[in-house]
């Protein structure tokens, strides 16, 4: 059989699992198409993606002005290295400081890369300006964080899928519980070698946890106190997913109506990924100002195709789309929606403990014990009844639709979970 051969789900399912490394569990469909908000499988059945990729596909499926903008850059230049200039890149970087108001921009390619340049960054920041000394730096996450998957990051995990026998694990870590700002001014307390605090403005696979509300802003300001660097990871957060343009928002650009009165957290190093690039390239970035990521020199840090001409133009294409279609704003009202309704019907469910996120960033609670396959056999429904979505852990289920969804489309999503939820009610 010709590899491109049009296959059925089950031989596709077969190829994966006969020659591919089995590092996942998706669920049993197989996509060949996506537009929008929609996504269809192999036998042509159209679902609603309820994950948009985990967050990257903010933008919807295949969005012509960026595909076009990958198009017209692929015809063009594709890769330069960073051994020469191209004409791009710097474009890229002055139009992308200027959206989240940041003196410079680091480009990488996956968000794990640009997490472990921020970690480089704050470590080489606290030898040179703070004046830590040499490879004592030690930096504070979060308990259930989630990062990305290389070495270092799972080395600082508490998940034990992600980080059992990968060892020996990278050291300088400091974990503390999130949401607690006793803990954290503890750890920025325990040693003149704290360097920085890397966190999630909401943590994203622990569950979709949302902090209290003035936890970000008063853990930057317990960092300023300490001279320690602030690290914001708004991989899965950022571009407009929460409702404003960045879960921080801080002092970024943007004429967000929901943005108004909110508190402004403006990190001291912004960590972006996934629909940075719309879901349409592998793209990330390190935003910082000047004082930090000036100690950064030739040769310090880099990769072959970060920053490169097609990721630029299609970084760029999918920040316009942000912006001129008002998507944070799109994503803020319609989450309020979204929780509105799921409340409604959870006032009278046995199956649904509760709703919680911002914007379209959203989980349910499975009213079952962790262990459970409640919360899968209710993605297996959901996917019957025309829906896509994935628990997280145990029984959660995130809910993240792309944010260029219409009222009507979220309200039949609304319905289609529901009618799912209802046939599980006890
Ligand atoms: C998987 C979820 C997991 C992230 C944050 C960095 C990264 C991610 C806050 C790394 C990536 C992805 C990775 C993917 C599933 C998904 C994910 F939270 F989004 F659901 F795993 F936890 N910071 N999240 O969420 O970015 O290197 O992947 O580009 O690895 O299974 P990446």
């Amino acid at each position: 059989m010709a590899v491109l051969d049009q296959l059925t789900s089950q031989q596709a399912i077969d190829l994966e699992n006969k020659y591919g490394a089995h590092n996942y569990h998706p669920l049993p469909v197989v996509l060949n198409k996506g537009e929008g908000v929609y996504v269809w499988d192999v036998e042509g059945k159209k679902y609603y993606d309820f994950l948009s990729a985990y967050s990257a596909v903010n933008q919807g499926h295949c969005h012509p002005r960026i595909v076009d903008a990958m198009i017209q850059q692929a015809q063009t230049l594709t890769l330069t290295s960073r051994a020469f200039h191209n004409d791009v890149l710097g474009k890229f970087e002055k139009f992308t400081c200027n959206f989240f108001g940041f003196d410079k921009l680091l480009p990488m390619n996956t968000g794990a890369e640009a997490v472990e340049t921020a970690l480089k960054l704050c470590r080489k920041w606290a030898y040179e300006v703070k004046g830590i000394d040499e490879n004592k730096a030690e930096i504070i996450v979060c308990e259930n964080n989630f990062h990305g998957r290389t070495t270092t990051i799972i080395s600082f995990s508490n998940d034990p899928i992600a980080r059992e026998n990968f060892g020996p694990y990278t050291q300088g870590f400091i974990k503390v519980e999130y949401d607690n700002l006793l803990a954290l001014e503890d750890a920025l307390k325990s040693s003149p070698n704290i360097a920085g605090f890397l966190v999630e403005p909401i943590q994203g696979e622990a569950g979709v946890y949302v902090p209290s509300g003035d936890y970000l802003v008063k853990a930057k300001a317990l960092c300023d106190k300490y001279h320690v660097l602030f690290i914001a990871d708004e991989v899965q957060t950022g571009i407009a997913r929460t409702g404003r343009l960045l879960a921080t928002c801080g002092n970024c650009n943007c004429s967000i109506k929901s943005c108004e009165g909110k508190p402004e957290v403006k990190p001291d190093v912004l960590i972006l990924g996934k629909a940075i690039s719309g879901g349409v390239y592998p793209v990330s970035a390190v935003l910082a100002n000047n004082n930090v990521m000036d100690v950064i020199k030739p040769g310090n840090h880099g990769s072959t195709f970060g920053g490169n001409p097609v990721a630029a133009a299609v970084a760029m294409a999918a920040l316009e789309v942000i912006r001129d279609e008002n998507l944070a704003q799109n994503a803020f009202e319609l989450g309020n929606i979204f929780r509105e309704e799921l409340n409604k019907f959870i006032k009278t469910s046995s199956i649904v403990r509760l709703v919680r996120g911002k914007g379209l960033l959203n989980a349910i609670v499975i009213n079952d014990d962790e262990g459970s396959n409640k919360a899968w056999d209710i993605c297996l429904a959901l996917k019957d009844n025309g829906l896509l979505a994935k628990p997280t852990h145990g029984n959660i289920i995130r809910f993240a639709p792309p944010l260029v969804m219409t009222k009507e489309q979220l309200l039949d999503c609304v319905s289609i979970i529901i009618e799912t939820l209802k046939a599980f009610e006890a």
